[in-house]
């Protein structure tokens, strides 16, 4: 692994928080192991490895029930990492992939079959190299008839510019970290407002609150990140997801404890109701629906 890697955390707490039933971590990763699944030749980064059954070990630890796990930019287009965990855990895991303009209807019939229901379009300039939009509108009309659904990640200093692309794509967009606000910068502040007419405007559009390990400047508990999530999550509640982010990938102030993840969540969906949709039945519906 890279020489700066912060590795996830070793044993992370019992959350207080109890999830409800049914729980989906909606934004997790695994990194091979190298050994069996070697990481991409164009990758940015090159990680720890963090195998499913860790993955799995953490899921049961948090009292989570099912996951969501998203292609990591180190294994480029090669899902097998991915499609690997997804079999194992059956119809306890869905996965988003990462597919160049090539793929095959055959390798996308197979992705289906192993759990797949998504791609992630990344827009973040250390993870990936550019892609033309041609390609992600190719990709993405090829996707749809699968009923499958887009994750875009993008830093909110780039949302200006993908507006006309992202508003042209066919089918429902999740949208990584609530598109990384300036937590700096305030509730008002026409960034964060830009992404919050773009969810009024776009019936299609969902979001992750999730990373406040990321956005976070005051560190934790991530106090300055509560109004952001909060926010969204009160002005669009059926169209939010929540995930640890596990194994958190290029963390450098710190590696968040996964188990006090689970305890921010109460204070950004407060209610009962809030909680299960958030955790529950938003991902129940867009990913085992
Ligand atoms: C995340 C965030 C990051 C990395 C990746 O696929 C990835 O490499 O998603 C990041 O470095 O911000 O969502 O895990």
């Amino acid at each position: 692994m890279d020489a700066n890697w912060i590795p996830f955390h070793p044993a992370p707490k019992k959350p207080n928080f109890t999830l409800p039933k049914g729980t989906v971590d909606a934004h997790c990763h695994v990194f091979g192991p190298a050994a069996e699944f070697p990481f991409a030749p164009t990758r940015k980064y090159t990680p720890c490895d963090a195998s499913k059954n860790q993955l799995f070990t953490l899921r049961d630890h948090l009292g989570v029930s099912r996951n969501v796990i998203v292609q990591a930019t180190c294994h480029g287009t090669d899902n097998r990492a991915l499609m690997d965990a997804c079999r194992t855990a059956g119809d306890l895991a869905r996965g988003i992939a990462s597919v160049g303009p090539n793929v095959s209807d055959e390798d996308l019939t197979e992705m289906h079959q192993a759990g797949i229901r998504g791609v992630r379009f990344n827009f973040v300039k250390r993870l990936v190299d550019d892609t033309p939009q041609e390609v992600f509108t190719h990709i993405a009309e090829r996707i749809a008839k699968l009923g499958w659904h887009i994750v875009v990640y993008f830093e909110a200093a780039d949302l200006e510019a993908l507006i006309p692309f992202l508003e042209s794509l066919p089918t429902v967009l999740v949208i990584d970290h609530m598109g990384r606000p300036d937590v700096t910068k305030g509730l008002d502040h026409p960034d964060f407002q830009r992404f919050v007419s773009l969810m009024a405007r776009n019936k299609n559009i969902w979001t992750k609150v999730t990373c406040p390990e990321r956005l976070t400047v005051a560190g934790p508990p991530y106090n300055d990140v509560v109004p952001y999530a909060a926010h969204i999550i009160e002005r669009f509640p059926d169209r939010v997801l929540w995930g640890t982010d596990w194994p958190h990938p290029n963390m450098k102030s710190h590696m968040p404890d996964d188990g006090a993840l689970v305890d921010f969540i109460p204070r950004i969906a407060p209610t009962a109701t809030l909680q299960q949709k958030l955790l529950v039945d938003n991902p129940m519906r867009l990913y085992w629906g």
